[in-house]
């Protein structure tokens, strides 16, 4: 997906998303996965109140009057689809989310990210600000995997694609297909990044993770420039085999379409890893005792 601007109304926006779900199946897409955060600009990159970032980019109902015809596509044309956005939970907790929407156009699964990047304060001296902490609670639903129309999909969101633990969680409940938005600045405020290792950590990270889970990845990032901040694309459709199998050439709005072979994972997860053979959890036992390298065990 192409930038979406501060001017830009959520109408505008759901307008495009519906272009190219009515594309996606055209070429006949059952499932579609959208950005993170995909009704908006990706605001964290601005330093405000809370209280007016809720106002301004935050949605208290999914769907509501402006994302209600992206739902009603969905269920006219019998495509599913993931959408990103900023949630407002009914106990006003605010939340980065994800809903995993039926080819009914129902609300089949929800996640709220985990891994949350960034910052709480104010970094005047930076070329823009990545507050998704200050912005948002950590997420408290856990990596579930929901079984839509016979399929069973994992959800995660941006940083979460970075971490092992995100997959694993999912494949040990036997998700075939983990889908995820993400927005990925092209500078990394924290150090001089080299722009060319934010695609090639975004896509290793992928690729391994797709691999060692035996799972199909399909990453959509909100791309190109954002009222002059750029954000990489390079969205990707990756196989249980670690390979890129579609990615997009354009930082525009553009469809990437695979005709997904759900069982080939199974080579994979019923050989090298099969979980309930070669799996030795008695020696993983600091992966959930210990957060940080280095620090006293619980
Ligand atoms: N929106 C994100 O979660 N972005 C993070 C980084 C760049 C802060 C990412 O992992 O892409």
């Amino acid at each position: 997906m192409g930038p979406v601007h501060l001017s830009d109304s959520r109408g505008a926006v759901v307008r495009r998303l519906v272009a190219m779900l009515r594309e996606a199946k055209s070429r006949g897409a059952e499932m579609v996965v959208f950005p993170e955060l995909a009704l908006t600009t990706f605001f964290p990159r601005y330093w405000m109140e809370e209280a007016e970032a809720q106002a301004r980019f935050f949605e208290a109902q999914m769907p509501n009057t402006d994302v209600q015809p992206l739902f009603d596509a969905a269920r006219e044309l019998g495509v599913g689809f993931y959408l990103g956005y900023a949630e407002l939970a009914e106990d006003g907790r605010p939340y980065n989310t994800a809903v995993l929407v039926n080819r009914k156009g129902e609300i089949s699964g929800k996640y709220r990210k985990i891994h949350l990047p960034g910052h709480m304060e104010h970094k005047p001296e930076a070329p823009f600000q990545h507050l998704e902490k200050k912005y948002f609670d950590v997420g408290n639903l856990g990596f579930r995997v929901f079984e839509s129309e016979a399929v069973k999909y994992g959800m995660c969101l941006c940083n979460d694609r970075r971490w092992p633990e995100t997959y694993r969680v999912m494949a040990l409940q036997s998700a075939e297909v983990v889908m995820l938005g993400y927005n990925t600045p092209s500078l990394n405020i924290h150090w001089n990044e080299p722009v060319h290792l934010r695609t090639t950590t975004h896509l290793v990270s992928l690729q391994a993770n797709a691999y060692q889970n035996g799972i199909w990845v399909a990453a959509a990032a909100k791309c190109g420039s954002e009222d002059g901040h750029h954000m990489i694309g390079s969205s990707v459709i990756v196989a249980p085999t670690g390979e890129i199998v579609a990615r997009t050439l354009t930082q525009e709005d553009e469809v990437i379409c695979v005709s997904a072979d759900l069982s080939l994972g199974e080579h994979f997860r019923q050989h090298v890893f099969n979980f309930a053979k070669h799996r030795r959890p008695e020696h993983y036992r600091l992966i959930v005792d210990r957060v940080g390298a280095g620090d006293p065990l619980p």
